[in-house]
C-alpha cells in the first residue's frame, strides 16, 4: 500500500469539464458509457484516469471518434489509465473527446463503494474514491465538471423509479420491458458527488420556496415501499434546515428538486450527492414506535448537515482529501448550531457535543492514529473521516466564531463564498477570508490545521487586595512547538455573594504563557474558566489547592453559564470516582460535595428537564479513561458503578418520588399514543429514564433485584415510545440472579424482538442492547447472536449494532482472559474480505493497546499481529493496524 501526502499535491494537467454518461443496468451487470470533454489545465504532464482494476472491465475506448490501441494510445498500470499526451489538446482553448464503455458488477460488490445493490434497488456511493469504480475519471475534487447528461436505462417493473443528480430532463420507455431517464446537474461539481438510485420505491413530497429568490423547490425523500410512513419526520428536518440555512447565513437551495433517497447498506451515516442525498436508513426512517428521541434529534441533525453540505462542500469544495475538514468541520459546526436552535438549548446540545468529543475524538487524538485536523499523510482516505476531522474540525471553525464574534464571523462567511464559489479549495482560503474580512491577521491560527493531540490550557490566578486587581495566568502545552491562538471564554464571580462581577470575556492565549488582569473588583473572584467550552484543550489548575473542590461545588451550583455549571458537577463526580477506584474516599470532602449537587440537581426548580439529566448523569468510562494514564477497565466500571449505586441509596425515595411524578405528569398529559416531540417532552422522558437507571442499579439483594426488575418491567409494558420502551428493556437487559429475575429479561427481549416484526432499525437495537448488557457472560451471548438468522456481517449497521457496541462494552470487551479481542480479531479478519471501510473501522477497537496494562496490551497486540499478518489485508484496515503496532 503506497502513502499519499499532502506535501505532493500539483495541479491536474489535464482535467474533464464536461461529462455525459449512460447506465445500462441488467441482472447481475451493469454497462456504463462515459463521454468526457477533456481540456488542458497546467496541460504539463499526462492525462491519468482512475479506474480500480478489480471493478472494471474495460470493454472499449476512444478518443476523438478513433479506437485506442493499448500499449500505443494508452496503458493501464494497475488503478490507473494514462492516455499518451500527443493525444491531447495542446492548447489552452482545444478540446478532446474522450469515450469508454466498462462493465461492473454491482450485485457482488460488498464494498458498498461506487455502483451496489442494496435490497431491491441500487444506488452508490463515490466518497472519496468510489467514482473510480464506476467509470475511467480524474477522480480526485479539484476535478469540477459539468455533468451535461446522465442516463439511466432499467427494468421498468422491478426500477420504476430512476434518479440521478440535478434535475431530470426527459424519461420514458424502451423496447423489451424496459425504461430510462436523464438527469442534468448545471452545477460544476466533483465525481465524489456523483450519484445515481434505482428501485422499486416509496416516497413523500413537499415543497418549498426559498427567500428571498421565490424559487419554488420540489422535495422528495424516498425508501422502500413498506417505510415510507417513516420519512415524515425527514422531509420536516429538510425544510427546516432550508429555513435555516436562509435566516442564518443567507444560503438559499440552487436547484428546483431536491431528492433523498433512504438505502439499508450503507458505510456512512448519509452522502450529500447534488441534489440527490443518500440516507443510511438509520439516519432517515423514524416513526414514534420505532424510533427514539435521539433517533429523532439524530436524523434532524443529519438532514441539516447533508443540506447544509450544498454550500459548504458542494458549491465551495475541496482541493484535496487532505482538506476535508474544510467542509466537514464547517458542516458539522453547522448542524451543531442548527440542532442548537432547533433544541432551543444551546447549552443541552454543548453539553451532548463536548461529551462525545472528549469520549471519543481526545482517545483518538492520544493513540496511534492521531492526526491533525488536515492530516499530512493517509494511505487510504477512508480512514480519515474521523473523530477528529469532523468534531474537532468543528471546534476548530467554532474558535473562529469566539474569537470573531457572530457577524465577524458571518462576514468571514459571505467573503468565502464570494470569493470561492464554484471552486476547489484549502482550508488556508477559509482561514483568509476569515481574517480578511474582518481586517486581522490571524494567520496564528493556522497551526491549528498542522497540530495534532490535545492541547493543555493551565491556569493559576492570585487576587490583590489592595489594587483589588484578579491576576491569571495561562499556559499552554500541545505538540505545536510555537504557541497556539487559544480563545479563553472567562466569567468570574465574587466569591463572598456568589453573584457574577465580570460577564464573559474571551481572552486570546497567544503566548507560551499569558498574564491578564482584571481590575476594579471589590472582592475576591472565583474564576469560570473555558465557559461553554470555548476550545478543544484540556484545562487543569496548575497547583491544586485545598479549595479546588469546594470552588467546584460553588460553580456547580452559582455559575451563569449552563455548560459550566454541567462541567464543574462532572468535575466533581470524576474526582469521587478516581478516589473509589484508588479505595482512598475516607478522608476527603468529596463525597459531600457530590452529594450535595446531585440533591441539587435533584430538586432543581423550573422545567429544564434535559439539563437536570446531564446533571444527574456522572461522566461516561470512555470520558474517565481519557484521565487515567493505565486504564483498567474492570475496575473502573466497577469504581463508576459503585459511586452510582451509592447515589442511588442515598437519595432512593427522592429518586422514586420524582420518577413518579415524572409518570404522572406524562400521563396526564396524554402521553399514551402521542409522542410529543417538543424539548420539554423529550426533557421529561431523559429525566425518567436517567432516573430509572439509578433506581435499576440497585440490585445487591434478591428483592433489591425483584423490585428493579419488576419497575423496569413495568415501564417496558406500558410505555408506547420506542425511548421509554427501549430505556427499559437496557435495564432489563443487564439483570440477572434469580428466576423471576431472569423471566422477566428474557420476556422483554422476546416480546421487543417480535414486535420488531423484521424492521431492520427496531432488530439493530435489539442486538446492540444484548451487546451492551453487563452481564458476566455477556460475550457468549454475543456469540450465539452472530449465529442468529438475523444477524449478517454484510449490513454495517447490522454488523456495528452487535461487534461495535460489544466493544464498546468496555470492562467485558477487555476481559483479562483476552477472548474479547480475538471475538473482535476473527470478526474484523471476515469482514475484511466483504467491507474494508467496515472492517477497518473495527479494527479501531485493538489499536489502543499502550493505553492499558502490560497484560492486556499484550494480548490486544497478539490480536492486532494476527490481523497484520493476514493475506491478502485490504489497505484501509493495514494502515489502521500498522500504524499501532509500529
Ligand atoms: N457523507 C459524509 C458526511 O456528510 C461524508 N461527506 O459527512
Ligand atoms: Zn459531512
Amino acid at each position: 500500500p503506497k502513502e499519499i501526502f499532502r506535501s505532493d499535491y500539483t495541479a491536474l494537467p489535464f482535467k474533464v469539464s464536461n461529462v455525459s454518461m449512460n447506465f445500462d443496468i441488467r441482472d447481475g451487470e451493469t454497462f456504463i458509457e462515459s463521454e468526457l470533454t477533456i481540456v488542458q489545465n497546467t496541460g504539463e504532464g499526462d492525462l491519468v484516469l482512475d479506474g480500480e482494476a478489480d471493478a472494471l472491465t474495460l470493454l472499449s475506448i476512444s478518443l476523438d471518434g478513433k479506437d485506442l490501441v493499448e500499449g500505443v494510445d494508452y496503458s493501464i498500470d494497475g488503478d490507473t489509465l494514462t492516455i499518451v499526451s500527443s493525444l491531447l489538446p495542446t492548447t489552452a482553448d482545444g478540446t478532446s473527446v474522450l469515450k469508454t464503455k466498462v462493465k461492473v458488477h454491482p450485485e457482488k460488490n460488498t464494498q458498498l463503494s461506487g455502483l451496489y445493490k442494496s435490497g431491491s434497488m441500487y444506488c452508490t456511493q463515490c466518497e472519496a474514491m468510489g467514482f473510480r469504480r464506476i467509470t475511467y475519471y480524474p477522480d480526485r475534487p479539484d476535478n469540477m465538471a459539468i455533468f451535461d447528461s446522465v442516463r439511466i436505462e432499467a427494468d421498468k417493473e422491478a426500477y420504476p423509479v430512476l434518479l440521478g443528480n440535478g434535475n431530470k430532463l426527459e424519461g420514458g420507455d424502451v423496447e423489451g420491458d424496459r425504461h430510462y431517464a436523464v438527469w442534468e446537474d448545471p452545477y460544476p461539481k466533483p465525481s465524489y458527488l456523483f450519484c445515481i438510485v434505482a428501485g422499486k420505491l416509496g416516497s413523500v413530497s413537499s415543497s418549498y420556496t426559498t427567500v428571498p429568490s421565490g424559487r419554488k423547490v420540489h422535495l422528495e425523500v424516498y425508501s422502500e415501499p413498506e417505510n415510507v410512513s417513516k420519512l415524515g419526520h425527514a422531509l420536516e428536518s429538510l425544510k427546516k434546515s432550508m429555513k435555516w440555512d436562509e435566516d442564518t447565513f443567507g444560503l438559499e437551495y440552487d436547484l428546483d428538486v431536491y431528492n433523498v433517497v433512504a438505502v439499508n447498506d450503507f458505510n456512512m451515516g448519509a452522502m450529500e450527492n447534488k441534489g440527490l442525498n443518500v440516507f443510511n436508513t438509520a439516519y432517515c426512517l423514524a416513526d414514534p414506535k420505532s424510533a427514539t428521541d435521539l433517533d429523532y434529534e439524530r436524523i434532524e441533525s443529519v438532514i441539516g448537515h447533508e443540506y447544509f453540505h450544498n454550500w459548504t462542500g458542494n458549491r465551495v469544495t475541496c482541493r484535496d482529501w487532505f482538506q476535508l475538514t474544510l467542509k466537514e468541520g464547517l458542516t458539522v459546526y453547522r448542524d451543531q448550531e442548527f440542532s442548537g436552535d432547533m433544541m432551543q438549548s444551546h447549552a443541552v446540545k454543548r453539553i451532548e457535543d463536548v461529551s462525545s468529543l472528549r469520549g471519543r475524538q481526545f482517545a483518538e487524538d492520544a493513540g496511534p492514529m492521531s492526526h491533525p485536523v488536515r492530516p499530512d499523510s493517509y494511505i487510504s482516505m477512508d480512514n480519515f473521516y474521523t473523530a477528529t476531522v469532523y468534531s474537532k474540525g468543528a471546534e476548530v471553525v467554532r474558535m473562529y466564531r469566539t474569537l470573531l464574534g457572530k457577524d465577524g464571523f458571518r462576514k468571514g462567511m459571505d467573503l468565502y463564498f464570494e470569493r470561492h464559489d464554484g471552486n476547489a479549495v484549502t482550508c488556508d482560503d477559509f482561514l483568509s477570508a476569515m481574517g480578511d474580512a474582518n481586517g486581522v491577521d490571524i494567520s496564528q491560527f493556522s497551526r491549528w490545521y498542522q497540530t495534532n493531540g490535545t492541547p493543555t490550557v493551565k491556569y493559576s490566578s492570585k487576587y490583590d487586595e489592595e489594587s483589588k486587581t484578579y491576576y491569571l495566568t495561562l499556559t499552554q502545552e500541545s505538540n505545536s512547538d510555537e504557541p497556539l491562538l487559544i480563545p479563553i471564554s472567562v466569567g468570574l464571580l465574587d466569591k463572598a455573594s456568589g453573584e457574577e462581577v465580570v460577564a464573559t470575556k474571551v481572552l486570546e492565549l497567544k503566548e507560551k504563557e499569558q498574564t491578564f488582569e482584571f481590575d476594579g473588583l471589590n472582592g475576591d473572584v472565583l474564576p469560570s474558566m473555558l465557559r461553554g467550552f470555548s476550545a478543544p484543550v484540556k484545562l487543569v489548575q496548575a497547583e491544586a489547592d485545598a479549595s479546588e473542590e469546594e470552588d467546584l461545588a460553588f460553580l456547580a451550583a452559582r455559575d451563569t453559564d449552563g455548560f459550566n455549571r454541567w462541567e464543574a458537577g462532572q468535575k466533581l463526580y470524576t474526582s469521587l470516582i478516581f478516589q473509589t477506584l484508588e479505595g482512598n474516599q475516607d478522608e476527603s470532602k468529596t463525597l459531600d460535595y457530590v452529594e450535595e449537587a446531585f440533591g441539587r440537581a435533584l430538586n432543581m426548580d423550573g422545567n429544564d428537564y434535559s439539563i437536570q439529566a446531564y446533571a444527574l448523569t456522572l461522566p461516561s468510562e470512555s470520558t474517565l479513561a481519557e484521565e487515567m494514564t493505565v486504564v483498567d477497565p474492570v475496575a473502573l466500571h466497577k469504581a463508576r458503578g459503585d459511586v452510582r449505586e451509592s447515589l442511588a441509596q442515598k437519595y432512593l425515595s427522592e429518586i422514586r418520588a420524582k420518577y413518579d411524578e415524572l409518570t404522572e405528569t406524562m400521563e396526564s398529559s396524554g402521553s399514551g399514543e402521542d409522542i410529543k416531540l417538543d424539548a420539554t417532552s423529550i426533557g421529561q422522558r431523559r429525566l425518567r429514564n436517567v432516573l430509572l437507571g439509578y433506581l435499576c442499579c440497585i440490585k445487591d439483594t434478591a428483592e433489591e433485584r425483584d423490585a428493579a426488575s419488576e419497575l423496569a418491567m413495568k415501564q417496558f409494558e406500558s410505555s408506547y415510545g420506542m425511548t421509554d420502551r427501549y430505556s427499559a428493556l437496557n435495564c432489563l437487559a443487564s439483570m440477572d440472579g434469580e428466576e423471576s429475575v431472569v423471566a422477566r429479561r428474557d420476556a422483554a427481549l422476546q416480546k421487543f424482538y417480535d414486535d420488531a416484526n423484521g424492521d431492520a432499525l427496531v432488530l439493530n437495537k435489539w442486538f446492540m442492547c444484548q451487546a451492551v448488557a453487563d452481564l458476566p457472560d455477556v460475550l457468549d451471548r454475543v456469540k450465539a447472536l452472530v449465529k442468529h438468522p438475523d444477524f449478517t456481517l454484510t449490513n454495517p449497521n447490522r454488523c456495528s449494532s452487535l461487534i461495535s457496541a460489544f466493544t464498546m462494552n468496555a470492562a467485558h470487551f477487555h476481559a483479562e482472559d483476552g477472548e474479547g479481542y480475538n471475538f473482535l480479531g476473527d470478526m474484523t479478519a471476515q469482514v475484511d474480505k466483504l467491507n474494508p471501510q467496515l472492517s477497518s473501522r473495527m479494527g479501531r477497537g485493538l489499536i489502543q493497546w499502550r493505553k492499558y496494562s502490560e497484560e492486556r496490551g499484550a494480548l490486544m497486540k497478539e490480536a492486532l499481529q494476527e490481523l497484520a499478518d493476514m493475506k491478502p489485508i485490504s489497505s484501509d484496515l493495514f494502515e489502521v493496524v500498522s500504524s499501532s503496532l509500529k
